[in-house]
């Protein structure tokens, strides 16, 4: 039988060794998407690096890598290891497709963007000898087979799996690889699919799935509908979107209705002028606490994801964002510097500018400034970023955040949980390590 092996690898640290976890809470979708549009009479196995060993010595044909931003030096590394012993290699994944023209540097094929409409063509090409260099064909309706989660099943995972009802997003903000591979469009898979996944994940055992979207408001009327399949199977579940949901009081109590607990809001920046220069200019800072409290009061956990170094940030603003977490008790705030990712519209208007400081687009890991801010050096950026971290993660901001809430008793367990989340992050954030959401 032909046999198929899927990786999807883990970024290096500081020390170029891949991350390696006890347990991988967030797991992704591509792997046993890809193995279950794969043809039965392929024997397929998953490897997901952060934890599982990757097998270097293998016997299978082919080899599919994924790629995940920084996290692509590692993926074209195993690629060269593969092809060094006689593999084919694929590349596949947000990161390879937004630096196309580099990726097929290091494999013999290449997928950009979704590999539904592509897959068994190449697996065909493949067995033919007539391999293509890139596989490209966006698609235009989403609709999935069941994902192969029996190949991960044996795996240390957390106690949910992913399910996705859309791909991509209505709205094109400038620094992000969402907006670079799908354009503003936003495609809703069939409702009778989604019922179908999250049959599947609770047949499975789980009580919670992660809604992979990438922005669950991008259709509210499709939300709904959606809101009123998910609520008969009792879940718990989470995901992210834009944080003008807040404003839809009816939409926040369905979604806690439905068993959402909790969702990721990309905030950006306390800036109005640097939302408006990503393209984010629909999103207003001044209404942020408004709209947090209203999503907070609903029963729902906020988490946010921010970048610092935009357009009108300053080292004075970049400190006052302290007091903004703080002010609306953000359980577990996130920090990006703000990077120019070859591919993105930020990346263009910096590089037509000459401002980006490194052509080694491999160290673009989000924490370090890799751009000449407006207002401050690139130093004094990065200096400014990790300071933020550790004001926020001191134990006494921790404790505001997440134990001294009016609302503690309405939902101790979860913020109790959310106080073991930050310590965790604490003691990335102490050894320069950038919590994500591993
Ligand atoms: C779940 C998730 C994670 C999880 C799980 C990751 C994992 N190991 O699987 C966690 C939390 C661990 C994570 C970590 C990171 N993530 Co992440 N993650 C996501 C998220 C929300 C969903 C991914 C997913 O499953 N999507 C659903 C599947 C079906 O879609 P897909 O992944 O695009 O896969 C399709 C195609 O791309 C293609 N494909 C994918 N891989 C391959 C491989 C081959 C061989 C082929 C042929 C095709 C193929 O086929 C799939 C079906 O069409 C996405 C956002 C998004 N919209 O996808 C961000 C996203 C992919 N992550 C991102 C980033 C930056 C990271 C981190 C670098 C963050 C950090 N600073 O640490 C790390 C890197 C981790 C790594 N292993 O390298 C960025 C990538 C941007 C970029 N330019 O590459 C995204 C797009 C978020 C964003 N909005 O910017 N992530």
């Amino acid at each position: 039988m032909k046999k198929l092996l899927l990786i999807q690898p883990s970024p290096y640290d500081k020390d170029r060794q891949p991350i390696k976890k006890k347990k991988l809470y967030f797991v992704g979708l591509a792997m046993p998407l890809l193995a279950a549009i794969t043809p039965e009479d392929w024997h397929v196995e998953i490897c997901i690096e952060t934890i599982d060993a990757v097998p270097l010595e293998t016997d299978a044909d082919l080899v599919g890598i994924s790629t995940m931003g920084h996290g692509v030096l590692r993926s074209i590394d195993l690629a060269k290891h593969y092809r060094s012993k006689g593999k084919t290699v694929i590349l596949g994944g947000y990161m390879a497709s937004i630096m196309a023209e580099e990726a097929t540097k290091y494999c013999d094929a290449l997928v950009i963007g979704d590999a539904e409409d592509v897959w068994q063509d190449l697996l065909k090409d493949y067995e033919k000898g007539t391999l293509k260099a890139i596989y490209h064909k966006p698609i235009r309706e989403l609709s999935t087979p069941l994902p192969r989660f029996d190949l991960i099943m044996d795996k240390a995972i957390g106690d949910f799996l992913p399910v996705q009802a859309g791909r991509g997003c209505p709205n094109c903000c400038s620094f992000c690889s969402v907006a670079c591979l799908y354009q503003g469009r936003y495609i809703r898979k069939a409702l009778s699919e989604v019922k179908r996944d999250i049959a599947q994940v609770k047949a499975l055992g789980f009580k919670k799935f992660t809604l992979l979207d990438d922005n669950i408001h991008g259709d509210r009327a499709y939300l709904i509908q959606l809101l009123e399949v998910i609520k008969p199977f009792n879940m718990k579940w989470m995901s992210q979107c834009d944080i003008k949901i807040g404003r839809d009081k009816e939409v926040l109590k369905l979604l806690k209705e439905s068993g959402c607990y909790a969702l990721s809001f990309g905030l950006e920046s306390i800036s109005k002028e640097s939302l408006d220069h990503m393209d984010k200019g629909w999103a207003d800072p001044l209404e942020y606490t408004q709209l947090i409290n209203n999503i907070v009061e609903a029963g729902i956990d906020v988490s946010t994801e921010m970048v610092v170094g935009g357009e009108g940030d300053t080292l004075e603003s970049i400190k006052r964002t302290k007091d903004f977490i703080e002010q609306n008790k953000i359980c577990v705030p996130r920090f990006y510097i703000l990077t120019p990712i070859p591919g993105t519209a930020f990346f263009k208007e910096m590089s037509a500018a000459g401002r980006i400081l490194s052509d080694d687009i491999y160290a673009f890991d989000g924490c370090k400034a890799e751009h000449q801010p407006k207002h401050m050096s690139a130093d004094e950026l990065t200096t400014a970023y990790w300071d933020l971290y550790r004001a926020l993660f001191s134990y006494k901001s921790i404790i505001k955040r997440t134990l001294l809430r009016k609302d503690f008793f309405k939902r101790p367990v979860n913020y109790l949980f959310y106080t073991a989340v930050n310590l965790f992050y604490r003691s990335h954030i102490r050894k320069g390590i950038t919590p994500n959401i591993f």
